[in-house]
């Protein structure tokens, strides 16, 4: 297939080739809403960040492949619930299995909404906006008062990893790598700060101006998510690769990048290597990429390509979505 071929050349070659006008890999024709990524190389991380976890930054080479130019939709997502009748992790009972000490009354499905504290607060408590809402999930976002009516292009959210998971084996399709994630939201530009340059400007992404988590200036013009494709797009026709919500990957996390299984197309360390100091009682977690409408100047900031976080499979929130890729040895030639 043409997917080993590709692996079976220089990561010289691969970059040479993926990155010559007319050459034969930008002949494949991407699915609808999806968009073809030339292989090359590029440096993962960012050794100059105020953020430990971005560190050890490398080279390493990515194959060409196809990644969706929006994060997934409601509108998406309600099609893929309509056709298989899947019900997300938030949407079901908490596991006797998972919580064995948390009394029955407490075991209603739900999941962590953002809540701003009061704006005379002086101080809140580290993480005390996120609020557990019975009842709260992908269709409910702010808990069962709420719905998605109108909001068919806003992202999904309330998705867990296996939410993820399960969406995208529907489609035909994958969650991306870390390093295809950060390759596509570099946007063919080469150690840039942000998916545009090097300044930050609110009208580039939905992100949070003023205090988090006390006022949000709404300088970009939205407080909570916006729909999708609402900021410009970064030099690969991507939109919101930065900012609006959290994006899965299909990474496990650990400090830095030195634990990079490889350099070609790196998967990232395995699951019981997977670890984060900020979190140790937590286990094993996924990367998440590319920041929320939550990340500010004063808190977060991880509105940029080299950042990252770690989250709980299991947990989705009122900011994390995802979008997915294909590889291009799953398609068809194009013409
Ligand atoms: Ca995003």
């Amino acid at each position: 297939m043409f997917a080993i071929a590709v692996l079976s050349i220089t990561p010289v070659a691969i970059a040479a080739t993926a990155k010559t006008a007319n050459s034969p890999l930008t002949q494949f024709s991407c699915p609808e809403n999806m968009v073809f990524i030339p292989g090359g190389s590029f440096h993962i991380g960012w050794d100059n960040s105020g953020f430990v976890e971005e560190r050890s930054a490398q080279d390493v080479v990515v194959s060409s492949f196809c990644i969706d130019k929006y994060e997934i939709t409601n509108a998406q997502f309600a099609e893929f619930v309509k056709a298989t009748g899947y019900v997300t992790v938030a949407e079901r009972p908490l596991s006797q299995v998972q919580f064995p000490y948390l009394p029955n009354e407490q075991r209603a499905p739900g999941s962590l909404v953002f809540q701003p504290p009061a704006q005379n607060s002086k101080q809140v408590a580290y993480l005390s906006w996120w609020h557990w809402v019975p009842g709260a999930n992908w269709q409910h976002p702010f808990g069962p008062n709420s719905d998605i009516k109108g909001k068919e292009k806003y992202p999904v959210v309330h998705i867990a990893y296996e939410d993820a998971i399960a969406y995208a084996k529907w489609a035909g399709k994958s969650l991306p790598t870390e390093a295809q994630w950060e390759y596509a939201a570099r946007g063919n530009l080469v150690n840039k700060i942000y998916s545009w340059g090097d300044q930050y400007s609110a009208k580039n992404a939905n992100t949070w101006q003023g205090i988090f988590p006390f006022f949000n200036t709404k300088t970009d013009g939205y407080i909570g998510t916006a729909p999708v494709g609402s900021f410009p797009a970064n030099g690969y026709e991507l939109y919101d690769m930065t900012g609006n919500v959290w994006e899965w990957t299909s990474d496990w996390y650990s400090l830095g990048h030195a634990n990079k299984a490889h350099t070609i197309n790196p998967t990232g360390p395995t699951q019981n290597q997977s670890f984060d100091p900020k979190k140790p009682q937590e286990g094993a977690l996924h990367v998440i990429k590319g920041g929320s409408y939550l990340c500010a100047k004063n808190y977060c900031s991880r509105y940029r390509p080299a950042a990252r976080e770690s989250q709980a499979p299991d947990t989705g929130t009122t900011h994390i979505g995802f979008r997915l890729v294909k590889k291009i040895g799953d398609l068809e030639l194009g013409r």
